[in-house]
């Protein structure tokens, strides 16, 4: 709740007190900017009518006080008054005291190893979660949290992950296809494409943007071998970080080179580094792939050899059992990963039998919209 409002230099802030003694000021030009009356903003689709330039460069608070749970603020020269929520202000303050550490993420993600994960694997059912929001609200919400999410009681047929994508968004088309087989093939244009195992992996980290979600459905898995596992790439690069504070800085500040040509008429390219961080430091993005990582040119020579070394030990992270989850796919199974955070990896396969898996690549940020509208929607539903 909202106690107090005290404007301060000489109406460029303003500093809210609140019920639980915490404090939070705001600059004059946000608040004018952020105004949510319907002259700022369209009462309809909530966007913003106005520009920058529409508001005073002297815009500064001439009154606040504090009126029956929100705050009401005039805005000086325009003489303009309006009034903002208390629960808006406090989801959207920004005056914080401690800074943010670089690898740091938000509340929302949850970082895991096999200690915490291996036995509470999230996964739904199909029927369930196609019929049911609530269902699909917490499978989604598991991918947001955790990363990847295993989906159950599949139809075991062709195309049938498309279902899974159409639950929260829209498939991603590359120049694999809309979907592609994943099995043992003769003339493989990708090592996908063969029974060999596969180290633990982001997938096309030499595409730019890079697909954000992949799907791999199984249809038949009756070989020997052959096994999944997912490894989180925000876990391991934490612990590369608390370990070796100048590796993960080599990592995440030089660009690595990514490039696939297997196949006539393509030849993707990518410059980004292994561990990206965004402008603030956030840990946004892993890019982990031995099989398509190109010579690395964008390391000063006095520290490739420091790169490398961190580059090992990132790989040995990521191969050590105790941040790997393992699963065996059957026939009906699929389960997604979050490529920009997830790894995963397959282990080799013989023998008898028949392994016939699909993969899609798909968007994150449709599906945590979807995800979004799920919330906001159990939310109204409850007031
Ligand atoms: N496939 C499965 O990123 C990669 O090259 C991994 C991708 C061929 C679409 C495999
Ligand atoms: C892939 C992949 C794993 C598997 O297709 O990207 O990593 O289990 N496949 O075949
Ligand atoms: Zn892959």
């Amino acid at each position: 709740m909202l106690t107090q409002a005290l404007i301060g230099d000489e109406g460029r802030t303003i500093e809210l007190g609140w019920k639980d003694g915490s404090r939070s000021r705001f600059h004059a030009m946000w608040l004018r900017d952020n105004a949510l009356d319907d002259k700022t903003r369209s009462a309809g689709n909530g966007q913003r009518l106005i520009t920058i330039l529409d508001i005073p460069a002297d815009t500064r608070i001439g009154a606040a006080s504090v009126k029956g749970g929100a705050l009401e603020v005039s805005f000086v020269p325009e003489q303009k008054t309006v009034s903002f929520p208390a629960a808006w202000l406090s989801a959207n303050a920004y005056d914080r005291d401690a800074a943010r550490q670089p690898g740091w993420t938000d509340e929302a993600t949850v970082r895991w190893t096999k200690a915490s994960m291996q036995n509470s694997v999230p996964r739904a059912g199909y029927a369930a979660a196609s019929h049911d929001r609530a269902v699909l609200g917490q499978w989604l919400s598991a991918v947001k949290a955790y990363g990847f999410a295993v989906m159950d009681d599949l139809p075991a047929e062709s195309g049938a992950l498309c279902k899974v994508s159409d639950l929260f968004g829209y498939i991603r088309e590359t120049n694999y296809g809309r979907w592609f087989e994943v099995r043992a093939e003769v003339n493989p244009s990708n090592l996908a494409y063969t029974n060999l195992g596969l180290q633990a992996h982001t997938d096309n980290p030499y595409r730019d943007p890079v697909p954000t979600l992949q799907i791999l459905s199984c249809i038949e898995n009756t070989v020997e071998g052959g096994e999944s596992s997912v490894v989180d790439g925000f876990a391991v690069a934490a612990a590369l970080q608390a370990e070796n504070p100048e590796g993960f800085r080599l990592l995440s500040s030089c660009p690595a080179r990514f490039e696939y040509a297997g196949s006539s008429g393509v030849r993707l390219q990518a410059k980004r580094p292994m561990i990206e961080l965004g402008p603030d430091g956030e840990l946004i993005c892993i890019r982990f792939n031995n099989r398509s990582l190109a010579p690395t040119v964008d390391v000063p020579f006095a520290d490739m050899e420091a790169y490398y070394a961190a580059y090992r030990r990132f790989a040995e992270l990521i191969e050590d059992p105790s941040f790997e989850v393992t699963f065996k796919l059957e026939a009906g199974q699929a389960f997604i990963v979050d490529n920009t955070r997830v790894m995963h990896a397959r282990k080799a396969f013989s023998g008898t039998g028949k392994r016939w898996l699909q993969g899609c690549y798909a968007d994150k940020d449709g599906l945590l919209s979807t995800l979004a509208s799920i919330e906001h929607g159990f939310k109204e539903a409850a007031e």
